[in-house]
C-alpha cells in the first residue's frame, strides 16, 4: 500500500528544472499555529523570518516541504493568518518572483483539495480594488515535486514523507480528531503528547525511514528528500539518498536543507551564543556541502 502511494507521489510529481548555479532552501514542518500555548512554533518565529528574509534577499526558490501550517490543533486558518501574517507576505513576495513551491504534509493534507485553498485565497488574499491586483497571492499547493538540474542524468523527489506513514495518510483525519479534541488537552494538562505522531515516536519514525529507504533500492536509487519526522538526515555518498530536512520547531532553532551550485547542505539557524546587544541570528552549516552527482 505504503508503495502504490510513493509511486503515485512520484508519478503525478510536479517538474521543476533548474540551472546548475540555482539556489534552493528546503524547510518544513512548521506547524505554525495561532500563536497560542499549543503553537510549536512561536519561539522560532524571529529566526525563522530572518531565515527566509535572507534567502528571499538572496535569490532563493523556496520549497516549503508540508505541515507548513497547523490544522489539526486549529480549525480554522484566520489565527494562523492572524499570527504569522508578516511571514504570507514574505511568501507572496517569492510567489511573484516564482520562487516559490508549498507542498502538503499531513497537519496541512486540507490543502490537497484546491477548493479548499481557493477558499483561503478568497477569503485572506483577495485584492479589495483593482488597483490592488498586485497583492494578490496565486496560491497553489502540491503533494510532490521532481527536481532536475542542468547536467545531471538523475532527478530529486521532494515531498513531506508521511506517503510513507500509512495511518497519516490515509486515516489522516482519524488521528487529527485526536490531536483537535485529545492530545492537545493531554498535553497542557498532563504533559503527555501524541503517540501517533513519529517526530515523538521513535518507532514511527524509524519505520517511515525504512519504508521510504526500501522504495529508493526499487526505484532505480531515486533520491529524495523529505520532513515529516522532524528528524535531520543527511547521508554519505554511496549510501541510500535519503535526505531530511529536519523542522522548525527544535527547541532553539530551525534545520533545512540547501543546494547551491549543485551542491547540497544541511543548515541550522539560531541565536549566537553571546547575550545582550551582540546577540544576533546566525547560520551553521551542520553537514556538506556536498556535490548532488555523488548521489545519483
Ligand atoms: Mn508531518
Amino acid at each position: 500500500m505504503v508503495n502504490r502511494i510513493l509511486n503515485k507521489a512520484f508519478r503525478n510529481a510536479r517538474h521543476v528544472s533548474f540551472t546548475k548555479d540555482a539556489k534552493i532552501i528546503f524547510f518544513s514542518d512548521l506547524h505554525k499555529g495561532d500563536n497560542s500555548y499549543a503553537d510549536d512554533f512561536k519561539h522560532n518565529y524571529e529566526i525563522y523570518k530572518y531565515a527566509l528574509q535572507s534567502y528571499y534577499d538572496q535569490g532563493y526558490t523556496y520549497i516549503e516541504l508540508g505541515d507548513g501550517i497547523e490544522l489539526w490543533e486549529n480549525k480554522s486558518f484566520e489565527p494562523i493568518f492572524k499570527a504569522h501574517k508578516s511571514i504570507f507576505d514574505l511568501l507572496k513576495k517569492f510567489q511573484r518572483q516564482k520562487r516559490l513551491y508549498l507542498l502538503w504534509g499531513n497537519h496541512d493534507m486540507e490543502f490537497r483539495n484546491p477548493i479548499k485553498v481557493e477558499q483561503i485565497l478568497h477569503t485572506f488574499f483577495t485584492p479589495k480594488n483593482i488597483s490592488d491586483k498586485h497583492i494578490y497571492f496565486d496560491l497553489e499547493y502540491y503533494e510532490s515535486l521532481l527536481l532536475s538540474f542542468e547536467n545531471t542524468q538523475k532527478t530529486i523527489l521532494a515531498l513531506h514523507g508521511h506517503q510513507a506513514d500509512y495511518m497519516n495518510y490515509v486515516h489522516w483525519k482519524i488521528n487529527r480528531f485526536f490531536v483537535r479534541y485529545f492530545w492537545k488537552y493531554m498535553q497542557k494538562c498532563f504533559g503527555i503528547s501524541d503517540p501517533t505522531s513519529p517526530a515523538k515516536n521513535y518507532k514511527g519514525l524509524i519505520k517511515v525511514e525504512r519504508k521510504l529507504n526500501q522504495w529508493i533500492l526499487n526505484n532505480n536509487n531515486q533520491m529524495i528528500i523529505c520532513g515529516h519526522t522532524h528528524r535531520p538526515r543527511f547521508p554519505d555518498p554511496g549510501d541510500i539518498p535519503l535526505f531530511n530536512d529536519g523542522s522548525c520547531v527544535h527547541p532553539e532553532s530551525i534545520i533545512g536543507i540547501e543546494i547551491e551550485n549543485s551542491k547540497i547542505s544541511l543548515i541550522k539557524w539560531h541565536h549566537s551564543k553571546n547575550n545582550g546587544p551582540k546577540r544576533k541570528i546566525v547560520k551553521t552549516v551542520l553537514e556538506g556541502p556536498e556535490a548532488l552527482n555523488n548521489f545519483f
